[in-house]
């Protein structure tokens, strides 16, 4: 029987006591532990009624526990759909019934508010809190700690992460066993982790980055992490001692900076510090080099691709580039219009080919004909260029995207909202620079001369409906949106105008 991802991040581990997670109080889960977790997870799993190809959705907080429901996923051939601890109880609904989902894992403290909503979806729920208790964990307490894996085929799926679109519907990338793991092998090789690294692991583990970078890389070195429950400076500091590496979005380099105690003699054990999810600003590249004497190492990645261009290990890491594409993974810059190669030094749309790129969006055949070519190219949605030397550099991008903090946020779906509240005749929502999180949402609305338009109720329909980090900072009310001849709205007038409302 084979799992070729289960083999190669898991397996190879089994009755190892060596280091694996290093938590904030001192306690040590060795990599023996953890799968003896995984594996009467994978039994609860099959307790629950799921078969391999099923889908498991779960949206708990990060903890050993979380990492484990992954693990078990993997071994029982079970769809993995990790979702956002800050979505909203219909924003879950969407996802559980989009994707058919038969379990859903909740903390018992939302349970409450997820169960009504759910009730029409085929998931079962069941509870697992961040302490690693609830009725999942019950339902585990008394299996078995082994569990005969699950054979699974490199092309076969292995999780599924939805990434919101243009469009304002959520598309659940489909990432295969293949994909997960030649991008793994890939970063372990140009990015030279090995046994003997530690991770400081400050990321959520329901993204790409935080999940398929951090966590696969590091399962599949061998290395340790330190697993905090997410970025704070204070703790990162008092860790970052134990750690020879850290990847994170660029919000955590600034914070970091911001603290006069993060300097060279804290970081001089370190061997690396990547940065991704985010353009990271070359000012705050040199800054972090002249106050560490560390350069961050720049990738660029994406849910639908993970990762695909690197700044170099060794060589020069260049401030402003996200470096060269990886090997294996082809990378294009094509005319918007033709889709025709374009020539170094022209910007163009990136696209990309690779045994990285993921085979499609669940049940959305159009979406993914749109984005993902017959020839196997994917569309990526930035605008870059190449230079002479090869390095690329991401200009901006051809999709109406706000990354936030290194969260993503598409306009639309706030503007599907705030279209919906009385008083609102029609909105454009933005993205403006921001000190802390790079851009942050800005929210543009036009009053219906008809109705009354109270701020305060639009934001608490805001609030009921959009996860925290999608919500506009602000809200202003014009007399008209700004539009070109063709009568599409010019988001570019209003960043502009709305520039400096945070810097
Ligand atoms: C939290 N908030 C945010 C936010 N995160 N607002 C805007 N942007 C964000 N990213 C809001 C909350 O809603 C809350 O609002 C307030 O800020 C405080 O919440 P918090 O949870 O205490 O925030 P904090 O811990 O400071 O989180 C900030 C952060 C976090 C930057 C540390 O967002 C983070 O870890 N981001 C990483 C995202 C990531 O991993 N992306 C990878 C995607 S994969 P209120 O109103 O309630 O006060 C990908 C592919 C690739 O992109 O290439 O990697
Ligand atoms: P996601 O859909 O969450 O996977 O986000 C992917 C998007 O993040 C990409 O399409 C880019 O726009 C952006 N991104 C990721 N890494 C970088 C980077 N290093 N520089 C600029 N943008 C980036």
């Amino acid at each position: 029987m084979t799992n070729p991802l289960f083999e190669a991040l898991f397996a190879v581990h089994e009755g190892k006591s060596t280091d694996f997670l290093l938590l904030a109080d001192g306690q040590l889960i060795t990599h023996a532990a953890f799968l003896r977790m995984a594996a009467r997870f994978a039994n609860a799993l099959v307790a629950c009624g799921l078969k391999p190809g099923d889908r498991l959705a779960i949206q708990i907080e990060k903890s050993p526990e979380a990492l484990a429901v992954y693990a078990a996923c993997v071994q029982a051939g079970v769809v993995f759909l990790p979702l956002n601890t800050a979505y909203t109880a219909s924003e879950i609904q969407y996802f559980v019934e989009n994707s058919g989902a038969r379990l859903f894992l909740c903390d018992p403290a939302t349970q409450p508010a997820l169960e009504p909503v759910l009730r029409d979806t085929d998931a079962r729920i069941e509870t697992l809190d961040g302490a690693g208790q609830g009725s999942f964990a019950d339902i585990a307490a008394s299996l078995s700690t082994t569990f005969e894996t699950v054979a699974r085929d490199i092309d076969d799926l292995a999780a599924f992460l939805y990434t919101s679109g243009t469009t304002g519907r959520s598309k659940g990338a489909m990432l295969t066993q293949g994909n997960l793991l030649s991008n793994a092998e890939t970063l372990v090789s140009e990015w030279r982790f090995t046994a003997d690294d530690c991770l400081l692991h400050a990321l959520p583990i329901f993204h790409a980055h935080g999940l398929f970078v951090a966590i696969n890389v590091s399962l599949l070195a061998g290395n340790s992490m330190i697993l905090l429950p997410k970025f704070d400076s204070e703790a990162v500091i008092a860790q970052l001692p134990r750690a020879t590496s850290m990847m994170g979005v660029p919000t955590f380099y600034t914070r970091l900076l911001a603290d006069a105690r993060f300097d060279r003699a804290l970081t001089t054990h370190m061997r690396l510090f990547i940065s991704g999810s985010a353009p990271l600003l070359a000012e705050t590249h040199e800054r972090f080099e002249e106050r560490t004497g560390h350069r961050i190492l720049e990738r660029y990645g994406m849910t639908e691709t993970n990762m695909l261009i690197s700044n170099p290990y060794d060589g020069e890491r260049r401030a402003g580039t996200v470096g060269f594409a990886l090997p294996g993974v082809e990378v294009k810059i094509t005319d918007a219009e033709t889709g025709a190669s374009l020539p170094v030094g022209e910007i163009g749309q990136i696209e990309v080919r690779g045994p990285n790129v993921f085979i499609g969006y669940w049940q959305m055949p159009e979406k993914t004909r749109e984005e993902l070519r017959a020839d196997g190219f994917f569309i990526t949605g930035d605008l870059g260029m190449i230079s002479d030397d090869g390095y690329v550099q991401i200009i901006g991008r051809n999709k109406d995207l706000i990354i936030t903090g290194g969260y993503n946020v598409y306009p639309k779906e706030v503007e599907l909202v705030l279209d919906d509240q009385p008083g609102v005749l029609e909105s454009a929502v933005v993205g403006v620079p921001h000190p802390d999180f790079g851009e942050t949402v800005v929210g543009v609305l036009v009053q219906d001369p008809q109705t009354s338009l109270d701020l305060a109720v639009v934001q608490g329909a805001v609030e009921a409906s959009l996860a925290g980090f999608k919500r506009p900072r602000k809200l202003t009310v014009v007399d008209a949106l700004p539009r070109n001849t063709m009568g599409k709205v010019q988001k570019n007038l209003l960043r502009d105008e709305y520039s400096d409302l945070f810097t």
